[in-house]
């Protein structure tokens, strides 16, 4: 069997989505996730210009061998464009393989490790009464893991991260980033009272979230998780920026509280001191965003031998795809810990029909050969790429901060 052709599909349907499908030359197909959310054009352009000319005539069975075709071949190694285009084609690739296969991709993974795929929801609230009902919200769907997010209401600050009345989470708008203002002394100062409100009212049962965003330094980092220690939380996700892995180890000195992280990590070579310092103890990285299942396969393998379990990133900016194939493989390894998960836009969802299913808690993956997952062109052909930049943050003198 060979590759007979591929192409790179970009749609907007609720928001910007870059999807690679390749055909074979005894007609099945396989479809991979390229979206980088603020810089799809680059991943299409990546894939358009420098990947699919070398991917034609290439036998699909080898996955292992193209991906170290296409990491070592293109001599510029990691990166978040590179890595998002090979984790296309490694996708698509292991979507072909379980078709000629037959089975669903977590069947070629080694099977089922559990019987379902614990997901968690993201409650929020501009205000606390608010918030409460947003969790309550989630349990009554059956939650088991919610993500706390709530304004903080200071002066200072003029857009909390994660807070929204949208029904639909979106954080890229204008094709030119929105700007807003940050306090880190009013946030500490705020949320663990919030998180007080939080277990009072549902008790210890339920498990608790919460993203910083990579606002904090490490110390504060510390102080806030040391503050958060009476309310167990399940994990503290991207305290710190994490290019400076050594920054972990002072937070690690001062807390027990959980720290999560790797939603922007795109290599083993991101977490790999993280992982074998134990500074971690949940990894966030994605199919879409780290080289794709063989490679998140490898940097999961390294995170099971540190008591390190995974979360793995499921914003609405990764498509129905990536989703897809992370519930394969959330079903297979290990050490799997929780798995992110937000409802797409309506439009998205016809654009990209797939068999994964919410129950009680639990995702549970297509048993369809292959991932499960396709793309509707005529539907994505309805949506044209529109422009839509993440926004940034400054300090309220103007300093720039991390959004
Ligand atoms: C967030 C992301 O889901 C999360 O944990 O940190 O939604 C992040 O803001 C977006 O994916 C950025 O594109
Ligand atoms: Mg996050």
């Amino acid at each position: 069997m060979r590759i007979s052709s591929a192409r790179v599909i970009v749609t907007c349907p609720g928001r910007n989505f870059v999807t690679l499908k390749i055909e074979t030359d005894e007609g099945l197909t396989g479809v991979g996730d390229a979206t980088l959310n603020g810089r799809e054009l680059a991943v299409a352009a990546y894939l358009n210009e420098h990947v699919l000319p070398a991917l034609i005539g290439r036998d699909p069975a080898r996955i292992e061998d193209t991906w170290q075709y296409l990491y070592r071949g293109a001599y510029w190694r990691r990166g978040p464009v590179t890595m998002s285009a090979i984790a296309a084609v490694d996708t698509a690739l292991w979507d072909i393989k379980g078709k000629v296969a037959g089975l669903p991709v977590y069947q070629l993974l080694g099977g089922r490790s559990r019987d379902g795929v614990t997901v968690y929801g993201h409650a929020n609230g501009a205000t606390v009464p608010e918030l409460l009902e947003s969790v309550a919200g989630f349990v009554a769907r059956g939650y088991r893991a919610v993500r706390i997010q709530a304004a903080v209401p200071a002066s200072e600050i003029s857009d909390t991260y994660g807070v929204s009345a949208a029904p639909i989470y979106e954080p890229a708008s204008s094709a030119i980033p929105a700007e807003a203002v940050w306090s880190t002394p009013a946030y500490l100062h705020h949320i663990p009272s919030v998180f007080a409100a939080v277990r009072a009212e549902f008790g210890p049962a339920l498990r608790l979230l919460h993203d910083v965003h990579h606002r904090l330094t490490p110390i504060e980092a510390a102080r806030l998780g040391r503050a958060l220690e009476p309310y167990a939380l399940t994990w503290l996700e991207d305290p710190v920026p994490a290019e400076l892995q050594d920054g972990f180890r002072l937070i690690r000195q001062h807390t027990t509280t959980p720290i999560a992280v790797g939603e922007v990590f795109n290599s083993i070579w991101d977490c790999e001191q993280l992982i074998r310092e134990q500074l971690i103890d949940y990894v966030r990285a994605t199919v879409v965003h780290a080289g794709g299942l063989t490679h998140l396969r490898r940097i999961f393998d390294l995170a099971a031998l540190h008591h390190v379990r995974t979360g793995s990133h499921g914003a609405t900016d990764l498509s129905p795809v990536s989703m897809s194939a992370a519930l394969h493989l959330d079903l297979a390894i290990p050490n799997f810990g929780l798995q992110e998960y937000m409802a797409h836009a309506p439009e998205t969802d016809a654009v990209f029909p797939h068999g994964y299913r919410y129950e009680g808690g639990y995702l549970h993956p297509s048993e369809e050969p292959g991932l499960g997952v396709d793309i509707d062109e005529d539907e994505a052909a309805r949506y044209p790429y529109r422009a839509a930049s993440l926004p940034v943050a400054r300090l309220e003198d103007g300093t720039m901060h991390n959004w």
